[in-house]
């Protein structure tokens, strides 16, 4: 099989502007709400709705590919030979059931565990970020550069709400260091904020299809994800991600110590 870097980032510009029709036409429907861990954790019928749509297209115009999907409507990975199709249909369920904004559908996509193009449509703002190392970055059409370096006093980091109550040392200490902490409850327009220059760190605690489109984009510029060890996220396990210029990184890795 040859592989096709911009034939995919065009595949998934399209499938993405439908999801995201799709979801802003459905949004004074009733909507059917379930949690999943805990309260905290939700799903609704549109993430399933949406799933099984990016399914169906990555079945139909990637046959031999397998799909980590967050729904569960794909296949079981354990491991990441080959090509694999990371997807979140909804990612910032609670924004999108609580305030009909700040949620966004995302899909990225690895060859053996190497980035080859991801996308993250922010749905409401309409603002869509696409890329990965071979074919550079795009938002809503427009090529975008390498993020400036900064110093950590000169930028903001994302966060995630527990994160920050649960108040670990070396993330506090960080965000102290910056010009401050935001909280937007998506992990999709987090990465997002990273990838357009308006942060520069986003710290949560992440599962695979909420690293890998923004991982993906992210790779092609000076954007960097970590582990807490330092080493680059497995793709296979939720765990503590730290992705920003590379500054944040160093200063984190600096507060370890
Ligand atoms: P989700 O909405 O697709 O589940 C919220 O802080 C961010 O963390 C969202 O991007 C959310 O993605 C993600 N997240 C990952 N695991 C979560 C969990 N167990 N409960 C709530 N949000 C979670
Ligand atoms: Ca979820
Ligand atoms: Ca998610
Ligand atoms: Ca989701």
């Amino acid at each position: 099989m040859k592989l096709e870097p911009l034939k995919i980032q065009h595949d998934l510009v399209a499938w993405l502007t439908v999801a995201g029709d799709k979801i802003r036409q459905s949004l004074t429907e009733e909507l059917q709400v379930n949690t999943k861990s805990g309260r905290n954790d939700l799903v609704t019928n549109r993430d399933k709705e949406i799933e099984r749509f990016y399914v169906n297209q990555i079945r139909t115009y990637y046959p031999e590919a397998r799909i980590y999907g967050e729904e569960g409507l794909g296949d079981e990975i354990n491991d990441l030979s080959g090509l694999i199709f990371f997807v979140d249909p909804i990612d910032g369920t609670m924004n999108f059931v609580k305030q009909k904004e700040n949620f966004a559908t995302m899909i990225g996509v690895y060859l053996d565990g190497e980035p080859i193009v991801g996308g993250i449509l922010d749905v409401m703002a309409q603002r869509l970020v696409v890329g990965g190392p071979q074919t550079g970055v795009m938002l809503n059409g427009r090529p975008l550069s390498k993020r400036p370096s900064l110093d950590i006093k000169d930028g903001l980091i994302g966060v995630n709400s527990r994160m920050l109550s649960e108040n670990i040392n070396q993330v506090t200490d960080l965000i102290r260091l910056s010009s401050g902490a935001r909280i937007t409850g998506s992990a999709g327009v987090e990465f997002s904020q990273v990838i357009m220059g308006k942060q520069i760190g986003y710290i949560s605690n992440l599962s695979p299809w909420d690293v890998a489109a923004g991982w993906a984009i992210a790779s092609a510029l000076n954007i960097e994800a970590h582990t807490i060890a330092g080493q680059r996220p497995s793709l296979l396990k939720r765990e503590i991600i730290i992705a920003g210029i590379p500054t944040v990184w160093q200063n984190f890795a600096k507060l370890q110590s």
